[in-house]
């Protein structure tokens, strides 16, 4: 099949997803071509069946914003009428779904009919989707796509409660490709952060609000007062100043690493004894299941789709959101005794198996062929 992904280049969630199908599609002989404003980063261009085309948005000092929707539906006409594409699949219904259907409407112009398959991500539906400004348009992107699908039941649900949703949405989860996890890092050389004695707890995220950046450190801070730990935060964004602050007013500099955005989280990973998510909303948790995967237990809150990937009391714990107090206990619960901590890694790693790429890979092939049988 000949695919189009469009999908934001980003370091994190949707972005990773669309990348990880793209190059996972591309290796079972289908040719895709990604098609966003900038090269996806964990996307590897010299790859056989890969093909990347830029979104170029010029920028014109009449338009207070320039319009990237208009700019992307230009471009996905040019690259399937030049390269015989036979399906567009957007991630982040905003404004891909959207912008998809425009060039549909321009293709038929030129009688040239293709199927949209519209995967929903999460802040697309529950945080940015729904404000009012936004909810007729994505409303109208959803309906009009020819398959749907969301990354788990629950946002498959908020989805239904939240638009008015006249066609069937599949779930279809996150995955990871576990073959890359089954043999142990030889370089994970855990002396390179922490002392011996110390535990290595980790947070990866775009550290926006939602994230609850100051219930990571304050998780952290009591947990460090009962077990030797440091805390490494990878990622960036606008909650990390606050939190920066809280841990040199609370001396806990020392103990609390920033190491920014980074391309080497399962470098990380393979050394941390514990993931912390204590986030306000999640429809998923890819960096949850990504700790997973490295052998690292997670200690999340129970919102959106959290409890579908960290199996409380199996892959480690979750509790209410805010509730710091618990997941601290929690969290202290699995960093005390080695042999627990053990059976935690083990546990964490075997549900993430659940997840792995070969279980979820053909059940986008399958809605693809539907997609293209009815159209
Ligand atoms: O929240 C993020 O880290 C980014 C965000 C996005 O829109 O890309 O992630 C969303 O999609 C991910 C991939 O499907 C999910 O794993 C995240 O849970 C989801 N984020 C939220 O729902 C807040």
């Amino acid at each position: 099949m000949k695919i189009a992904i469009v999908c934001y280049p980003t370091f994190w969630g949707s972005g990773v997803v669309a990348t990880m199908l793209g190059t996972s599609l591309a290796q079972r002989g289908h040719e895709v071509h990604f098609v966003t404003y900038k090269q996806p980063v964990r996307l590897e261009l010299l790859t056989k069946n890969i093909y990347f085309h830029e979104v170029d948005v010029e920028e014109y000092p009449l338009f207070h914003y320039q319009p990237y929707d208009l700019a992307l539906s230009s471009k996905l006409v040019n690259v399937v009428q030049k390269h015989d594409i036979e399906l567009l699949h957007v991630h982040y219904a905003i404004p891909h779904a959207y912008a998809g259907y425009m060039a549909q409407q321009m293709l038929k112009e030129h009688d040239i009919t293709l199927p949209m398959v519209t995967t929903l991500h999460g802040t697309d539906i529950t945080l940015v989707g729904s404000n009012p400004i936004y909810k007729p348009s994505v409303t109208f992107s959803i309906n009009k796509s020819d398959v749907v699908t969301s990354v788990s039941q629950s946002l498959k649900d908020d989805t239904i409660d939240i638009f008015d949703i006249k066609r069937e949405i599949d779930v279809v989860p996150n995955f990871i490709d576990m073959s890359s996890y089954k043999t142990e890092f030889t370089d994970c050389d855990r002396s390179l952060m922490a002392f011996p004695e110390e535990r290595i707890i980790t947070h990866i995220s775009n550290m926006r609000p939602v994230k609850r950046i100051m219930d990571v450190v304050r998780i952290f801070e009591k947990v460090s007062e009962q077990i030797p730990s440091i805390l490494i935060m990878v990622g960036d964004g606008p909650e990390r100043t606050e939190a920066e602050k809280y841990t040199r007013r609370n001396g806990l500099s020392h103990k609390v690493k920033w190491v920014g955005n980074s391309t080497e989280i399962d470098r990380i990973l393979c050394f941390s004894d514990l993931f912390l998510l204590p986030s306000e909303k999640e429809s998923f948790g890819l960096a949850a299941l990504e700790a997973m995967a490295n052998r690292t237990p997670v200690i999340s809150s129970n919102t959106g789709g959290l409890p579908e990937v960290n199996e409380n009391g199996i892959s480690g714990f979750t509790s209410d959101v805010g509730n710091i107090d618990e997941m601290a206990q929690k969290a202290v619960h699995i960093l005390e005794e080695d042999d627990r901590l053990v059976a935690f890694k083990k546990s964490a790693f075997a549900k993430a198996e659940q997840f792995d790429i070969n279980l979820v890979i053909p059940q986008y092939e399958r809605l693809y062929e539907n997609a293209m049988q009815k159209s």
